[in-house]
């Protein structure tokens, strides 16, 4: 977790319930008597943000209804949706608009008097009002039904009016794959029938600190499962689609020979499940992706992972092997913004992302899953680009890569002794290299402006000092 966010937790643990109590005793202390008069502006922490609008404007839709008995109004939307008598915060000099609808046939109105504004009436169930006004001072303001009785029996909420817009911060459960969480090497084999089951899943997921997003992943993190097969294995993909899903998806490996690598037979539809079997025929590192139009959306939203096909007897052993993926998001606000964000389909085609990561969100290796290993081991990194569109320098600072196994090519020689390694968006590369000296090691693209926008990762790496390779002052 990071300072900020503790500290944001402290001060929403501190100072919250006190706001809470200290309204609910205005609140409900004085229910019959004259509005009160504006005081300070509370903190904004207890506060549903507006449903819609910017600092020029707020819109909010009440429905009344009965709770526990009692006449109020319920929250439609937004951060108020389902919320009995909302606190409703809007920006000063916003024009407000809040929009009534009648949901239990008795006869209602709202009216906020410090802004000299009442509505009709409504008599019928569906009947609907909007009033609007703006709000030209700060502080909090209740509003109310006017009717006999109604707002002395639960009627009632505040309209705050603060000097600038609450932020709205968003929260979301990781969807980060630990680059740890991978099958081991295959043991010595023939080819042999191997079943893969995937399954696509939509969900809401933290795209940086305050940030979510609308992932759409193979098995609910990103990337998607380490496939590991050996060549020669007949490989049954099964790809269910959750019925939860809006849209359809589907696979395409890039370690299959046939037709669209699969996706002609595996377009997937909410609820449905199918298979299709292929033969690995090449041994490699290779991309999978779900390949459904726009498949840069689908790309862009994290649904793709990697499938190793490892060559008859095996790769060389070494003491730990992470997997890594980087991708580009196109959102439709910019880099930072807090709240939860849309994808812009204007951004992916002009191929102007907002933000690149490892494993799906900001911080996902270095304050989540940081890479961790030891002097003396050999680490393996697999490597992806799984773009949408950009390629990737990929570079570890103050480590040089023993070997490459460039483009994800396991078959041909290694390079050897590299700093950086090109990797095209839908490839792979496959490096190693020994650990010699204790410390942080950061890794990014060096395409270097992508290190603000979210790409980095850190290994590591702990053991003894090595001052006869790395030290600190002259001879
Ligand atoms: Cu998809």
């Amino acid at each position: 977790m990071t300072q900020a966010s503790k500290f944001f937790l402290i001060f929403a643990a501190l100072v919250v319930p006190v706001l809470v109590a200290l309204l609910v005793a205005t609140a409900t202390g004085t229910p019959a008597m004259p509005a009160p008069t504006p005081g300070a502006m509370p903190a904004g922490h207890d506060m549903a943000p507006a449903a819609t609008g910017t600092a020029g404007s707020a819109a909010f839709t009440l429905r009344t209804g009965i709770d526990a008995g009692r006449p109020v109004y319920i929250g439609v939307g937004g951060a108020i949706d389902k919320v009995v008598n909302p606190t409703l915060a809007v920006p000063a000099g916003a024009a407000v608009a809040i929009t009534l609808i009648n949901g239990d046939a008795g006869e209602h109105d709202i009216a906020i008097p410090d802004f000299q504004s009442a509505s009709e009436h409504l008599r019928a169930t569906g009947a609907q009002t909007v009033l609007n006004f703006t709000a030209d001072k700060v502080g909090a303001f209740p509003y109310f039904c006017t009717l006999p009785g109604h707002r002395e029996s639960g009627m009632a909420g505040r309209l705050v009016v603060g000097p600038a817009a609450t932020p709205q911060v968003a929260h979301a459960p990781s969807i980060v794959r630990d680059p740890a969480d991978l099958p081991a090497p295959l043991a010595r084999r023939g080819p042999q029938a191997v079943e893969i089951h995937l399954e696509a899943v939509e969900l809401e997921g933290q795209l940086a600190s305050g940030t979510t997003y609308t992932y759409w992943t193979f098995n609910g993190q990103v990337p998607g499962p380490f496939l590991r097969v050996r060549v020669g294995d007949m490989v049954t993909v099964y790809l269910k689609n959750r019925a939860d899903s809006h849209m359809t998806h589907s696979i395409d490996l890039h370690a299959v020979t046939g037709p669209d690598g699969g996706a002609g037979l595996m377009q997937v539809a909410p609820g449905q499940e199918k298979a299709f079997t292929f033969k690995a025929l090449y041994p490699g590192l290779f991309v999978y992706h779900c390949a459904t139009a726009m498949v840069a959306s689908h790309l862009a939203s994290g649904m793709y992972g990697m499938i190793l096909v490892e060559p008859e007897g095996g790769l060389p052993p070494v003491d730990r092997e992470f997997y890594v993926m980087q991708s580009e998001l196109y959102t439709d606000q910019p880099f930072g913004t807090p709240g939860h964000q849309n994808l812009s389909t204007d951004r992916l085609l002009a191929e102007q992302p907002t933000y690149f990561v490892f494993n799906g969100a900001v911080g996902a290796l270095s304050d989540q899953h940081p890479l961790h290993a030891q002097v003396g081991q050999t680490v393996r990194i697999f490597f992806g680009d799984a773009g949408p569109n950009l390629p990737s320098s990929f570079h570890v600072i103050g480590a040089v890569f023993d070997r490459v196994y460039n483009l994800g090519a396991l078959e041909s020689p290694p390079l050897t002794n590299v700093q950086a390694v090109l990797v095209p968006p839908g490839g792979s590369a496959m490096v190693e290299f020994g650990l010699h000296v204790p410390g942080h090691y950061m890794f990014m693209d060096h395409a270097m402006s992508r290190a603000e926008q979210g790409l980095k990762g850190m290994l590591e790496v702990t053991g003894p000092e090595a001052p006869d390779i790395f030290r600190a002052g002259g001879r």
